[in-house]
């Protein structure tokens, strides 16, 4: 764990003691006005470094719609900086010049320049902390690395929440973050007399329900130019970038959340679970590339979500269940993150070795569940909880697919995937790579629980029914094998116990039978 990030000091005071100037670097995930690197900074004095680089670009192959929505994002911010009387130095990707990193952008900024001090807000991933951690030697300048105070935890504050703990469980830091933000609260009491409504939030989506689509932006001329960037020097990477229609402005990511709370948010809690054939966003907000990049702030969004409540225009376990994922899970994982990092990347807890099917960056597979997944995941940069959850990634866990080339995965191909919240929920919530420091049961499933909340078997290749064999859903055989080959180390798992239970039951031939399907099915995947 690194040393906790000080507090930054108040303007007033930094400007009283500093008639310097300084580098101030915003990332492309720092979109935001009041960012605490620009309210320590002073417009008629500082200058602004931002910089379209090959190096994010390529750590991962992401998707183009990612980097669609970044550099037109990254641009539009540029601009509303220089109207605010910024001065800006903004690097595009195919300027003359452009040395294709962060380091390489602030050297030749340093050149024209005569900065005294770099001011950045910590970034959201440990390499790139690494990195400007050695701008000071490098540069032999200071470098003031500010908390990003758009969280409502800091790194060191959860540090000290998780410290006298033996285990970490979300729902007691939760309740913690309920208190500090007085959301959903009556005095010290929980609105409702009760923290969580998850119970209430896993209805399958059955019968005659419409679907709103997300708010959807026609691309302004700004991102028509970005577009036909991204065509010509990303062309190979994964996904569509047409048709384009994220948000880019904060103006506009504002009318996508009012588009959510008055048209979605009323059904979000009953479905969040449920998964739906040809409808790729539910009743979901799709509002996590926006609040990660900076367009909107996580806690003006839980107050529009309370409000909606308050009114009477939301019902509460819809209003709980979307301000628990954004305080609650989202300030947890990273937490987490930053906790545990950098070991935390390399985390193995079942050795699994095995490559990445290719399907991942196809779709094209026999199973419904998880070309639905994957062909909206390429079509829209975008795939809702349950689907990350519960069908690419349990896929992937019951098959044994080495947790580093999951975590990378997930993180090229989501508009909203940053390491500091990716890598938790992929290696922790999702793999279970981490050993249960994140959760306390892997999230392993047969088909029955697919079928339970989707429509996907009912128009799939295999028979969800059927558990060993040909036409057999695969996610049957595996989910036995995967506890079979993990028992060593899942059994002490009280959590488990009924499903090994139901396993020594079985009879010796159909055990067998099942781990020879599962075989086959692995095989397979080579
Ligand atoms: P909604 O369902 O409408 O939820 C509302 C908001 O809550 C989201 O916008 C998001 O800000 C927040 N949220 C919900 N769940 C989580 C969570 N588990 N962790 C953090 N925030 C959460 N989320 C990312 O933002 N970036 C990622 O790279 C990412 N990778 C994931 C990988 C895996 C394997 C899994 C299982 C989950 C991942 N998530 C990630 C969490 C979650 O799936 C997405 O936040 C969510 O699907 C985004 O869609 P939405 O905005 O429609 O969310
Ligand atoms: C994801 C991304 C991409 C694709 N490109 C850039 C970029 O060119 N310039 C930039 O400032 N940021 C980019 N980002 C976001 C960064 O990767 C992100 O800021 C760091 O990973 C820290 O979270
Ligand atoms: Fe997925 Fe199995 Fe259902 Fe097919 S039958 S959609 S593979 S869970």
């Amino acid at each position: 764990m690194s040393a906790p990030v000080p507090p930054p000091p108040s303007r007033a005071s930094r400007l009283s003691d500093r008639n310097h100037r300084a580098l101030i670097v915003v990332l492309g995930d720092q979109l935001s006005a009041n960012i605490s690197s620009l309210a320590a900074g002073s417009k008629t004095n500082d200058v602004v470094l931002m910089a379209e680089v090959m190096d994010e670009a390529t750590y991962v192959p992401h998707h183009k719609k990612k980097i669609a929505f970044l550099f037109s994002a990254m641009r539009h911010f540029a601009e509303s900086l220089k109207d605010a009387g910024w001065s800006v130095e903004y690097t595009r990707l195919d300027d003359h010049g452009n040395t294709g990193s962060f380091t390489g952008e602030v050297e030749r900024v340093l050149e024209r320049h005569g900065c005294a001090e770099i001011i950045v807000t910590e970034p959201g991933e440990w390499r790139v902390l690494q990195a400007m951690r050695s701008w000071r030697d490098r540069f032999g300048l200071p470098v003031r690395i500010l908390d990003d105070d758009r969280f409502v935890c800091s790194r060191s504050d959860f540090a000290k929440w998780a410290a006298p703990r033996k285990q970490l469980r979300m729902e007691y830091f939760y309740r913690d973050m309920r208190r500090r933000t007085g959301l959903l609260m009556n005095g010290t009491e929980p609105e409702g007399e009760r923290w969580n409504y998850d119970a209430d939030n896993r209805k399958p989506a059955r019968g005659q329900l419409k679907f709103p689509n997300p708010f959807r932006v026609e691309p302004d001329a700004t991102t028509c130019e970005v577009l036909d960037l991204v065509d010509a020097r990303f062309g190979n990477h994964f996904g569509d970038l047409r048709p384009f229609w994220f948000a880019v402005t904060p103006a506009d990511a504002q009318a996508a959340l009012d588009h959510f709370i008055d048209a979605t948010l009323p059904h979000f809690g009953d479905y969040q679970d449920a998964m739906v054939k040809d409808e790729s966003f539910v009743y979901h907000s799709v509002l996590s590339l926006y609040i990660n990049a900076g367009l909107l702030d996580p806690l003006e969004v839980c107050g529009r979500v309370e409000a909606a409540y308050r009114r009477g225009d939301a019902p509460l376990n819809a209003a709980e269940g979307f301000i628990r994922q954004i305080i609650g899970w989202r300030e947890y994982v990273r937490g987490i993150y930053w906790l545990e990092m950098p070991g935390y990347r390399d985390r193995n807890h079942f050795n699994a070795e095995r490559s990445l099917p290719k399907f991942y960056w196809t779709g094209e597979t026999d199973m419904a569940c998880l070309h639905a997944a994957i062909t909206q995941t390429k079509e829209e940069a975008y795939a809702h909880h349950i689907q990350r959850l519960m069908v690419t990634g349990t896929f992937a866990m019951l098959a044994g697919i080495d947790p580093h080339a999951v975590h990378e995965w997930y993180l090229a191909v989501y508009a909203d995937a940053y390491e500091w919240v990716e890598l938790p929920n992929t290696l922790g919530m999702s793999q279970f790579a981490d050993g249960g420091l994140l959760s306390s049961k892997p999230y392993a499933a047969s088909g029955n629980y697919i079928n339970k909340m989707s429509d996907y078997c009912r128009g799939c290749h295999y028979d969800v029914k059927q558990k060993t064999g040909d036409g057999a859903c695969p996610f049957n055989s595996l989910y036995w094998d995967f506890l079979a080959r993990n028992r060593e180390t899942l059994e002490g798992n009280p959590r488990l116990a009924h499903p090994y239970r139901t396993w020594d039951r079985m009879d010796a031939d159909r055990r067998a039978d099942t781990r020879r399907s599962a075989k086959q099915i692995l095989d397979a995947l080579r």
